[in-house]
């Protein structure tokens, strides 16, 4: 672990949850805690050292923040699924033809794909949590559809789903939990068409949860199982201590 030089830049537990509601997936729901697998740090072990770690700790997942080639050669050849990114700066051109989307899709998708078990989309990476980004916030939704539409012209619809990551600021309130509501500036815009989108499309929600900084904030208030996530909490810390690595 150590000895590999990892370096740590951010602690991000995902959690994608699928949303069809009273659906059991067996994908997300058994393995609710996959790899971040970010690269922007020094020291970095080569993509193949990396994937061997990721395998051999059995992650549910990995998700990357962009469609690189090495890594996705390097994911070859396993029944690991892989998330990978669309870049933030890409989004509006892929919102306005689908003929961005297929090119896309031809680049970063169709190499590696089914060798590589590619099968998730994320179109943009927290791109509601970047106010520089907010002129972008309408178009989201619309390349998700586009993204999707491309897909199934290559019939790969079904097997690859088109989803984004929230971050939590997202939220206006996310403590307690039962609590949470989105941002009016996004929640009928944005969210609603969106959890339309995710659900007519059979896809997930995905929520980047960062309950460590909530709690670090506020400890007397705030309790540690929240940020433990209750009862997951072996799962967590078993396959959590190790996330945190890559
Ligand atoms: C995956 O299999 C192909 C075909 O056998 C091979 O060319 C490639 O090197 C393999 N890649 C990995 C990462 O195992
Ligand atoms: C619930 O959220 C609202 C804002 O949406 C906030 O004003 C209120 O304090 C929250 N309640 C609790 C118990 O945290
Ligand atoms: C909002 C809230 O509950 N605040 C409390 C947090 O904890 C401190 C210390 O116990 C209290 O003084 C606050 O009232």
């Amino acid at each position: 672990m150590g000895a590999c030089g990892f370096h740590l830049s951010l602690i991000v537990v995902s959690l994608g949850i699928k949303f069809v509601w009273g659906d059991t997936d067996p994908f997300f729901l058994s393995h609710a805690v996959g790899i971040n697998y970010g690269r922007l740090a020094d020291n970095l072990p080569p993509p193949s050292k990396a994937v061997e770690l990721i395998k051999s700790i059995n992650a549910g997942y990995v998700k990357i923040y962009d469609a690189d080639s090495e890594v996705l050669k390097a994911l070859a050849n396993s029944t690991l699924p892989v998330v990978i990114t669309v870049a933030n700066e890409e989004v509006s051109g892929i919102a306005s033809s689908t003929t961005t989307s297929d090119q896309w899709l031809q680049t970063n998708v169709l190499p590696y794909y089914p060798l590589t078990k590619i099968s998730i989309i994320m179109v943009g990476n927290e791109i509601l949590s970047h106010t520089e980004l907010q002129s972008v916030w309408p178009q989201l939704v619309p390349a998700m559809q586009n993204m999707h539409a491309s897909l199934q012209k290559l019939n790969l619809d079904s097997s690859i789903k088109v989803t984004t990551s929230i971050g939590m600021d997202a939220l206006s309130s996310s403590y307690p939990p039962s609590n949470g509501s989105f941002k009016q500036e996004i929640a009928m815009s944005v969210i609603q068409p969106m959890l339309s989108f995710l659900s007519a499309t059979d896809s997930y929600f995905f929520l980047d949860v960062y309950p460590f900084f909530a709690w670090n904030s506020d400890p007397a208030n705030i309790s540690l199982d929240y940020v433990l996530f209750g009862e997951i909490t072996a799962d967590v810390v078993q396959d959590g201590t190790l996330s945190y690595l890559i």
